[in-house]
């Protein structure tokens, strides 16, 4: 009885403290701790998500996302959607990061030959975004990170993407925060400014990765993305050029690359022929949700598609999210239905 009055209690304060008389379409995955930036795999029939895990910081917010200062990774299972969710505990702390000053942000895992890899973005002692990776025997951890950043690695957001012929890539970057204007020449330059608005967008990155899995075996690439006349998005075009939040899905041959546009808030989606692109934008697959951040993963579970994404609905504070699941749905022509968190 209490707790089903605690529960409508804060349901109801939530609603007040947002303004909202908006509904949420999905609840939190877990509330015991905040996760945010969730990438959803299936291993072993099993649903895995590898979020990032919000704490709080003293840090004010400011464009370099300097309120984001993650310490350690905790993964998350379920044996189906709606399942009880596990926490699997601490899988990789900072303290066990050789290179890494700062930030544990955005990661991502894939699974390879009896090996678990956690690729994750973190900024090194000189407070440059580079991009790690761990290994493990286990889904969960605990992870064993190696002792340097990858090579030719740079910004965040990774994203790992296997294709059917077994080729894994790895999708990245991220600006404002994220530093990705700072490699406009190939070399990190402090002061690199983002585009102005009617040259083009900059691109998120792609590289192949070695059949070791621990580093890429080529040059870093820009991933175009292009209106309907082939055109490439301007830096201008706020509400569809990429901002972060790199995913890759392939849908009956087709490859979808979605991603956030950040300062607009949405998840944005362009599709094409092959993990290089280029990729033509076709829409939104979220809204804007409660919270600065939008970033998502999709995700086929037993024939249905997902949505992993996260909001603020536990705390109201743009640095403390929660990950949450909803059905995603591709229309016949294989355009995505556009989701809004709330109703
Ligand atoms: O979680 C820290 C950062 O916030 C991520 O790397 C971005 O994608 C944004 O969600």
């Amino acid at each position: 009885m209490k707790k089903q009055f605690l529960t409508a209690f804060f349901l109801a304060t939530s609603m007040a403290v947002f303004g909202q008389s908006k509904k949420p379409i999905s609840q939190p995955l877990v509330s015991h701790i905040f996760t945010a930036d969730p990438s959803a795999h299936v291993f072993n029939g099993k649903i895995y998500i590898y979020p990032s895990h919000d704490i709080e910081s003293d840090t004010k917010r400011n464009d370099d996302g300097g309120s984001f200062d993650m310490k350690d990774y905790r993964i998350l299972s379920m044996d189906k959607i709606g399942g009880k969710v596990t926490d699997h505990g601490v899988a990789l702390d900072i303290k066990d990061i050789p290179w890494v000053g700062r930030q544990l942000w955005a990661p991502d895992a894939a699974f390879k030959n009896g090996t678990y890899y956690l690729y994750f973005p973190a900024k090194d002692k000189d407070d440059i975004f580079r991009m790690g990776v761990a290994t493990s025997k286990s889904p969960v951890g605990p992870f064993k990170a190696e002792p340097a950043p990858i090579k030719g690695s740079f910004s965040i957001d990774p994203c790992v993407f296997k294709d059917t012929d077994g080729s894994f890539y790895m999708y990245f970057g991220g600006i404002w925060g994220g530093q990705l204007q700072r490699w406009k020449t190939g070399t990190y330059e402090q002061n690199g400014k983002l585009q102005e608005d009617n040259q083009p967008a900059l691109a998120p990155k792609i590289a192949k990765l070695s059949k070791d899995m621990l580093s890429f075996s080529e040059e870093a690439k820009d991933v175009k993305i292009l209106d309907k006349n082939g055109i490439e998005l301007l830096a201008g075009d706020n509400n569809k050029r990429f901002f972060e939040a790199s995913w890759l899905h392939k849908y009956k041959g087709k490859y979808y690359f979605s991603y956030s546009t950040g300062d607009t808030h949405l998840i944005a989606y362009a599709t094409g022929d092959n993990p290089y692109g280029p990729f033509t934008y076709q829409g939104v697959v979220l809204n804007p949700v409660d919270g600065w951040t939008n970033h998502h993963s999709i995700v086929e579970v037993k024939g249905k598609w997902y949505l992993f994404y996260h909001d603020v609905q536990l705390s109201g504070k743009t640095h403390l999210r929660n990950v949450k699941v909803t059905e995603l749905k591709h229309n016949p022509d294989g355009s995505i239905h556009t989701i809004t968190a709330y109703k």
